[in-house]
């Protein structure tokens, strides 16, 4: 048996019973497709997840890429190369792609489904196959030139990066020097080093185009002077489609580091040995907006990264505890003969599962539900149109996805390993990689702090609170529903509060920044609590779809048998999180209300 505990069931129940998928398939954009169809291919890509793809999880770390820096190549493991490969042959890297370019058209919460298969059973799969999307990007922004780049770029599937981190610039990417001097050719030389670029160099395609920002010459500072360039690692007769010559990017180093390790993290230096040419995206000057497709994208696939890893670590621990015979039950303490049990039995095991179960599949319910909002948006692109509701909603969520997501499933699987006890700390079990490799989930892509300032001041502030206003309204016109039928009525209510509370923070945090045009020092108390915020309203949020899932398995109980296993938990985990969870965020409002300036007095020589 490999690693990798996919739950199929549970992504079928959010497609299908819970966000009304099959609703939107049969017809428009997804006229081809059906609710057999997503199955099927749910169905082989998990097969797939869970043998050729996981087969290389421990080989790729155990046996990280080897980078030569005489020649500044990287040999990938080979073990990770034959998954690899056996994912690409199948047509899987084109999974998100629109039928015109070759993909299968699926909507966005179909594709993000199938992706948790990959991201939980070998992430950096995913990572290296992100060619095809970063080149759906450049087919819609890019001039003619970039548009036939990007269709040689899917058909030869080469690799590709996102390039915009800098010894002097990581969160503040407005801080880049690497610089980008125009030719009388129209073509831009690029000069400068980039840092921690992921999947920068690697033998597993011909070429490989880095997306990167520079500022141009003349052009101001911050973000808004950066420009975005298209630099293939080889030049391409774009009539043929073949390879030119080397361009003059070179990677001149790869990290070593905690986790993770099969993904190259890598330096990339700009025009040292010969030139390093690039052309303008689009022909026009708006780097840092263009960016945002692609970080956008990579946001949601770190949220998706970090939940998947949670739920097979979680599935590890409860396999692993239904097994492990410890200690007799408590009612039996006092019985040193009494018979032993498995760990299951014991309360405090228990509890930690159902806190593992109930993060992890109500975060898979938070990413499946802002894919939807993606779906509309697609939807409403198809017939002509703009859902600005979906495009505010889907801005709202992707820092809850991102940094929800990532900070909750680090914490927790350090509860699925706790489950195991001593055997957890062994590398004969996955957990321990998997903690490795899911910290970077937090850092990369903007870390919880950026998420946490993003959510507030762009897409609580600016968006005048008109998402949020949205978001608050579903979860309190649920909450006083008749949802459950008297079942969850106390649940309704613990939800009902916590929506209150987390109103009334984002209220206070709202006065504050308001306050800060008077007195700007106020706006550090909106500072000290933003991360706070975002992990309330990530609370809430889970609180609110673990409930109406819970809904649907009462209904299906009172109807059949079937599933009966699966809809009780269901139910367990909506009643266990609103209870033991939900009430923190009470806790959560006062400390936030109580924010004064001391922390901010204080002088560094007293940290
Ligand atoms: C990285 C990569 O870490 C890690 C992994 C890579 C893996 C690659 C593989 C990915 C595979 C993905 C597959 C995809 C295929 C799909 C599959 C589907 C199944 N939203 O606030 P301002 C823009 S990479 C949108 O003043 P500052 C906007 O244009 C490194 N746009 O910012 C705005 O202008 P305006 C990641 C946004 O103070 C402009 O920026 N590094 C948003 O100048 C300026 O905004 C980071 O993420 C947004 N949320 O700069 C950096 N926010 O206001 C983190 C801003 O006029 N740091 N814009 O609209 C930050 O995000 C900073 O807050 C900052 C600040 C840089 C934006
Ligand atoms: P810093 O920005 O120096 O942050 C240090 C600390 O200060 C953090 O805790 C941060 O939250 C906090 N902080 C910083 N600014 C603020 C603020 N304004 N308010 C509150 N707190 C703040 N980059 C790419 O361009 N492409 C890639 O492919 C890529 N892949 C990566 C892969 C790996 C393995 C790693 C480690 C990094 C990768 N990165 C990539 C870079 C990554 O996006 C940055 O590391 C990240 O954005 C943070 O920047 P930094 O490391 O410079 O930390």
């Amino acid at each position: 048996m490999g690693h990798y505990k996919s739950n199929i069931r549970d992504l079928e129940f959010n497609l299908f019973e819970m966000l009304g998928r099959r609703d939107i398939l049969g017809t428009g954009r997804y006229a081809e497709l059906d609710e057999d169809i997503v199955r099927s291919m749910l169905d082989e890509l998990n097969r797939m997840a869970t043998g050729v793809l996981a087969d290389s999880f421990e080989e790729g770390d155990r046996t990280p890429p080897v980078f030569d820096a005489a020649t500044g190549s990287v040999t990938m493991p080979a073990g990770f190369k034959k998954s690899y490969a056996a994912f690409r042959d199948a047509g899987w890297t084109n999974l998100d792609l629109p039928v015109e370019l070759g993909g299968p058209g699926v909507p966005r919460s179909v594709a993000w489904a199938l992706a948790e298969l990959i991201l939980g059973a070998n992430p950096a799969i995913w990572m290296y196959s992100s060619g095809p999307g970063f080149a759906h990007i450049l087919h819609t922004i890019g001039n003619d030139e970039q548009k036939r780049f990007a269709e040689t770029a899917i058909e030869r599937q080469w690799g590709s990066t996102m390039v915009l981190t800098e010894p002097d610039a990581g969160s503040d990417v407005g801080a880049g020097r690497t610089r980008a001097v125009q030719q009388p050719d129209g073509t831009w030389h690029i000069e400068g080093v980039k840092r921690f670029i992921t999947s920068a160099e690697h033998d597993m395609a011909e070429n490989i185009f880095h997306l990167v920002l520079a500022r141009p010459e003349g052009h101001g500072p911050g973000t808004k002077g950066l420009s975005m360039f298209l630099v293939p690692k080889y030049h391409v007769d774009l009539e043929t489609g073949e390879l030119g010559e080397r361009n003059g990017v070179y990677v001149t180093n790869v990290e070593k580091k905690m986790g993770l390790k099969v993904s190259t993290t890598c330096e990339l230096t700009f025009g040292d040995k010969h030139p390093a040419i690039g052309t303008l995206v689009g022909d026009v000057h708006e780097g840092i907006k263009q960016m945002f497709m692609v970080i956008e994208q990579a946001r949601m696939m770190v949220g998706t990264k970090a939940i998947a890893t949670l739920s097979t670590g979680y599935l590890n621990a409860l396999e692993y505890a239904k097994s492990r015979v410890q200690g007799a039950d408590l009612t039996q303490m006092a019985d040193k003969s009494a018979p032993r049990v498995t760990i299951t039995h014991h309360p405090d095991v228990r509890r930690e599962l159902m806190l593992q179960k109930a993060y992890a599949e109500g975060m898979r319910a938070l990413v499946l539900l802002t894919a939807t909002y993606q779906d509309a948006v697609q939807i409403a692109e198809f017939e002509g149109r703009r859902d600005e509701h979906a495009e505010a909603m889907n801005d709202l969520l992707l820092p809850l996805v991102k940094g929800v997501g990532s900070e909750r499933s680090y914490e927790m699987l350090a509860r699925s390993l706790q489950t195991f006890g001593g055997s957890g700390y062994l590398q004969e079990y996955p957990i321990e990689q998997y903690i490795r490799d899911a910290k970077i989930d937090s850092l990369y892509e903007g870390t919880t702090a950026i998420q946490g300032l993003d959510l507030f001041f762009r897409k609580v502030l600016r968006n005048q609170g008109v998402a949020l206003g949205s978001l608050y309204t579903d979860v309190k016109a649920f909450a006083a529903s008749e949802a459950g039928n008297g079942r969850l009525k106390e649940e309704r209510k613990l939800l009902d509060e916590a929506a209150d509370e987390v109103k009334a923070m984002a209220d206070t945090m709202a006065g504050w920044a308001l306050g800060s045009l008077e007195t700007p020092a106020e706006v550090y108390k909106v500072g000290l609590n933003t991360t706070r915020f975002l992990l309330a309203l990530g609370d809430l949020v889970i609180g609110w779809l673990l409930l109406r899932q819970a809904e649907i398995a009462l209904k299906a109980l009172g109807e059949s048998d079937t599933d009966k296993a699966f809809y009780t938990g269901k139910v367990a985990a909506a009643s266990f999180f609103t209870q033991t969870v939900l009430p923190r965020l009470a806790a959560e409002r006062r400390i936030m209300a109580a924010t004064d300036q001391e922390l901010m007095e204080l002088p560094e020589d007293a940290f």
